[in-house]
């Protein structure tokens, strides 16, 4: 690496680390007093306050093994299953049901918590049959579906076409990505037969989308209904699910071993359920010994960024990734992010990460695989939370960059004049 390249690439760091999301932001502090809670129907717990609870009281509540909110002036919020209720109910603690859902403030309700992704993508399903079909990859650590909606002509069919997968909200926090693949489930669907372009990649591609790759981690933050600014799973203190995929694993500086941290990568790769859903359905994708799955674009917030693999090293090629390669993801990078104003870089060129999707998609089954961080380019944690107005604006921002997108995953290195 040149010298000058050296010093950009320590810029970018310090930019990164005064402005990123990541790990220098504050975990907010929840507030139970206005709380708005309710019951999960999906997993089957309701949530309950107890009034007057004491340290003492807490740790007791808590080794129940309920899902704990916070804790506000000695109230305590919880999720708890019928059966804990009860037991909790026999050792003497007065529990209050709380009625209402588990939701986001008034002013954000135009984006989708978990039972209105669900209800959305059934309704796409229920609405399309011939061409939208939905399914699950398996549960969450708390046992929510991992939704997978299927989009292609055929759709019952595994036909020989290019398969291309979104995925979305792997970062609790990041509420504005499961509109992002919400709409490119609408649109995918509502517009086959009308828009050419659409019909096309509809008919000539297989498109999977996981609305929600960490659900627990995005209700929770919602819960109390004032955000959490909460990023990893609900698995213990949480792993961070971009860190725990496993290529490379931990391997350089670029994910913590604190289970405190907001990068912790987990005790070992895919010791989360949600990363494992993810892996055994990629696996899963490997028909006859080949990959069906050809390309991926994985949706973060926030800063505007397209980025690809590797995210582990500094160098712009490594193990598994040539120059010719690494050209192909430049340039559609590029012509990406031409079409949005986002900036296109190397994903260390952000900061180095290990176990992330990215790298583990390319390194171990060759798909295209591109990180795109959303808006707002530049931010502290009220970059998480822009004002539900901006979905339209910010998710149609995209629609290009995924037309172009799709139009090259049958074979991405065509961009360079390349074949396959
Ligand atoms: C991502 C990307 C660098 C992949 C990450 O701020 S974010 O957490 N959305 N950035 O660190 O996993
Ligand atoms: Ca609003
Ligand atoms: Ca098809
Ligand atoms: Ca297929
Ligand atoms: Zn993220």
């Amino acid at each position: 690496m040149s010298s000058r390249r050296r010093g950009l690439l320590a810029a970018a760091v310090l930019v990164a680390s005064a402005m990123l999301p990541l790990p220098v932001v504050a975990q907010a502090q929840p507030d139970q007093s206005t709380a708005s809670v309710s019951d999960s129907q999906q997993t089957g717990t309701a949530t309950y306050v107890v009034r007057g609870t004491t340290s003492q009281s807490r740790t007791a509540i808590s080794r129940f093994d309920v899902d704990i909110y916070g804790v506000d002036s000695g109230t305590l919020t919880f999720a708890a299953t019928p059966k804990q209720a009860a037991a909790l109910r026999k050792a003497g603690y007065k529990l209050e049901q709380l009625a209402q859902p588990l939701d986001f403030p008034p002013a954000d309700s135009n984006y989708h918590n978990y039972a209105e992704q669900t209800a959305e993508l059934q309704k796409i399903a229920a609405d399309h049959p011939t061409i939208a079909r939905l399914s699950s990859i398996g549960k969450s650590f708390q046992n929510r579906d991992l939704w997978l909606l299927k989009i292609s002509d055929n759709v019952a069919t595994d036909e020989s076409e290019p398969e291309v997968l979104f995925t979305c909200q792997q970062h609790a926090r990041e509420h504005l990505t499961p509109e992002m693949c919400l709409r490119i489930a609408n649109r995918y669907t509502d517009l086959y037969g009308t828009d050419t372009a659409i019909t096309t990649m509809v008919n000539t591609r297989e498109i999977w989308i996981v609305t929600s790759v960490n659900p627990d981690g995005s209700e929770y933050d919602i819960a109390t209904g004032s955000y959490r600014a909460w990023r990893k799973n609900r698995q213990g203190n949480g792993t961070d699910l971009n860190r725990n995929f496993g290529y490379n694993w931990g391997c350089c500086g670029g994910s913590s071993g604190s289970t405190t941290s907001e990068t912790y990568r987990g005790p070992s790769a895919f010791s989360a359920p949600e990363t494992q859903r993810v892996r055994d359905f990629v696996n899963s994708r490997v028909v006859g010994g080949v990959q069906q799955i050809k390309a991926n674009i994985d949706f973060h917030t926030f800063s505007e960024l397209i980025l690809w693999p590797y995210g582990y090293t500094t160098a712009n090629t490594g193990p598994g990734l040539n120059a010719t390669e690494e050209r192909a993801f430049r340039t559609l990078g590029q012509q990406m992010a031409q079409t949005n104003s986002y900036t296109p870089e190397q994903a260390s060129d952000l900061y180095i990460t290990d176990g992330t999707i990215n790298d583990w998609l390319w390194g171990v089954h060759k798909i295209w695989s591109y990180t795109f961080e959303m808006y707002p380019r530049s931010g502290g944690t009220s970059g998480f939370y822009p004002p539900d107005e901006v979905i339209p604006r910010e998710t149609q921002r995209n629609d290009s960059a995924v037309a172009l997108f799709l139009s090259y995953a049958d074979c991405v290195p065509r961009v360079i004049g390349g074949t396959c």
